[in-house]
């Protein structure tokens, strides 16, 4: 592209999956010229990605759709109360079919550099293959659990078994049949791949370093007498996802713990333990996630199911949690989990008592022995949130990188756009509201609002936009004040931006925004209302 000439798109989307798909509805409906750029060779994002068995989302299957289309919402049927995976892919395929989003996507092109210049007020997107594409504005939807990140354990590249990350599970799949397999972590995803696979294999060992609350997701089909009844209910169904705090169905008990008889709570709990989805965790007392008293009590509550439900009083003990109460980290939605346990082929190692040594060409080297494998699984997380934005160097104002910026911890203001990085908005970025929900649902009101910002730009020929850098600090700022007040925050997690595989440079914080999706919304819809007041506009 010439240097002062108009850039060759006016908007450049990075990422086609469930963030990418809609922004390209809505830049499609307005007349932009605009290209979505995708890594992958197809349209899908996490659930193009994560292929392995057993995942699922833990939303209600209605309440993940896109709400934008009545069309869509009624000629779509859902066969599982949480679909899995392929489901989902196949959605997200349906959706960019029915409204010709593929001529405005390239697949198998991956963004390795983007760099703002100045004097043409555009950015310079970089791809893998050498092209370089300039565009007016630049928008992110790089996902928030896109950079996988295996151990850091000697002899992980020596193993000559199968090993992968179960973000790279293999596309033509796995044959496990009288494989000694081993898995280690015990987040959602290791959850839900450990109770799928646990009647395939032959052997089954489960590293655990620190165990998690899981709860029963108590998933079912769905007949197509209640497909066609939720079609009817629609409205009702997004109002209520709405008017939480999380996006979802479920919202907190307005009783406190306390206040309810020890008969009435315990009939409460069960009811929640026998129900569906997150309600367990969402939609419990008020005072559970917040207060650490409620939260010891309701704790004994999930391990005495935990303990009922496991055979050998000595893997209960160690499948229990010590370090956290239940809820004060992701809680893994589980499918006879606990049962998997007590089944002969598969064992649980413990490593807080016999930790990983390291991997060798056949299998793995902990403190007390060596244990051979067929098949390593790394179920151990990503590098959440900021890991997608750091694959990519951002350049930004006068060379500064996003990546030196971000170095004691991402800000960006309102989740949505950096100072120093003009004409940038980070769509499902650190620090936003949207990421930190129900994930389509905060991400369908991110992307609306992004796309009315655009829109009002290129009305009003507005070529440059930036965040006032006191606008930033004081978002930053509120974020953390928001999540002093959960106990969430306190948690190692990815929430807080901590991983054990990779080195960060601050102390673990809050990198989502934990003041729900309501004081979220207030938020950013008042900079819509007052024409963007936390913004530096710039006409040509
Ligand atoms: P998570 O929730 O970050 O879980 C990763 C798991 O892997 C967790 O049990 C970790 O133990 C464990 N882990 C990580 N690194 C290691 C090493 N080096 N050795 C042993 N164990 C390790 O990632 P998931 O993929 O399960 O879930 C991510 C999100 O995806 C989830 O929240 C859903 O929203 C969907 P730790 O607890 O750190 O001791």
């Amino acid at each position: 592209a010439a240097p002062h000439g108009d850039p060759d798109y006016e908007v450049i989307v990075i990422g086609a999956g469930v963030c990418g798909i809609y922004l390209a509805y809505r830049l499609k409906q307005m007349g932009a010229r605009f290209t979505v750029l995708e890594r992958a060779g197809d349209v899908g994002g996490t659930w193009h990605w994560n292929r392995y068995p057993g995942c699922r989302f833990d939303s209600e299957s209605e309440t993940y759709g896109y709400s934008f289309s009545k069309e869509l919402l009624s000629e779509w049927s859902w066969t599982e109360k949480f679909a899995p995976r392929h489901e989902t892919e196949r959605y997200l395929h349906h959706v960019v079919d029915k409204f010709d989003l593929r001529e405005n996507m390239q697949f198998n092109a991956s963004v390795v550099s983007t760099r703002w210049d100045e004097g043409a007020l555009c950015w310079h997107v970089g791809l893998a293959d050498g092209r370089q594409i300039t565009t007016r504005f630049l928008l992110t939807a790089i996902g928030l659990l896109s950079a996988p990140t295996p151990p850091r354990y000697a002899g992980v590249d020596s193993f000559k078994g199968q090993s992968f990350h179960t973000y790279n599970y293999p596309a033509e799949g796995v044959d496990y049949t009288g494989k000694r397999v081993a898995v280690i972590g015990t987040g959602a995803t290791g959850v839900q791949l450990i109770s799928a696979i646990a009647d395939q294999v032959g052997t089954l060992t489960v590293f655990q370093r620190r165990p998690n609350w899981c709860a029963p997701l108590n998933n079912g089909p769905i007949s197509s007498e209640d497909m066609a009844d939720i079609k009817t209910r629609y409205d009702e169904i997004f109002a209520r996802c709405h008017a939480t705090p999380s996006g979802f169905l479920h919202d907190a008990d307005p009783r406190k713990m306390f206040e309810v008889p020890a008969e009435e709570r315990e009939a409460f709990w069960e009811d929640l333990y026998a129900g569906s989805g997150f309600g367990i965790w969402l939609g419990n007392f008020k005072d559970v996630l917040v207060d650490n008293e409620a939260n010891v009590e309701f704790s004994k509550f999930v391990e005495r199911k935990i303990r009922e439900r496991v055979k050998d009083p000595a893997v209960a003990d160690k499948l229990v949690p010590r370090d956290h109460g239940f809820g004060t980290r992701r809680v893994p939605m589980e499918t006879r989990y606990y049962e998997v346990y007590n089944r002969d082929n598969v064992r649980l190692v413990d490593l807080s008592e016999t930790p990983i040594e390291s991997i060798t060409p056949t299998g793995i080297r902990t403190s007390a022995e060596e244990i051979p494998f067929d098949i390593i699984i790394y179920a151990t997380g990503f590098d959440a949130v900021t890991g997608a934005f750091e694959r990519i160097d951002f350049a930004g104002v006068g060379g500064v990188t996003l990546k030196e910026k971000w170095r004691e911890g991402p800000v960006a203001a309102f989740g949505l756009a950096v100072a120093d990085f003009p004409n940038l908005l980070t769509v499902a970025g650190p620090l936003s509201g949207s990421v930190a929900t129900n994930f389509p649902r905060g991400i369908e009101e991110a992307v609306d609002w992004c796309a009315d910002f655009i829109a009002f730009l290129r009305e009003r020929g507005i070529d440059r936009f930036e965040p006032h850098h006191q606008v930033e600090a004081d978002w930053g700022e509120h974020v953390q004040q928001m999540a002093k007040k959960i106990l969430f925050a306190q948690q190692q997690s990815w929430f807080t931006g901590y991983n054990s595989n990779i080195d960060r440079d601050y102390e673990p914080k809050a990198i989502v925004y934990a003041g729900g999706a309501q004081r979220y919304r207030r938020a950013i819809g008042e900079q819509t209302e007052q024409g963007y007041p936390g913004f530096k506009l710039k006409q040509a």
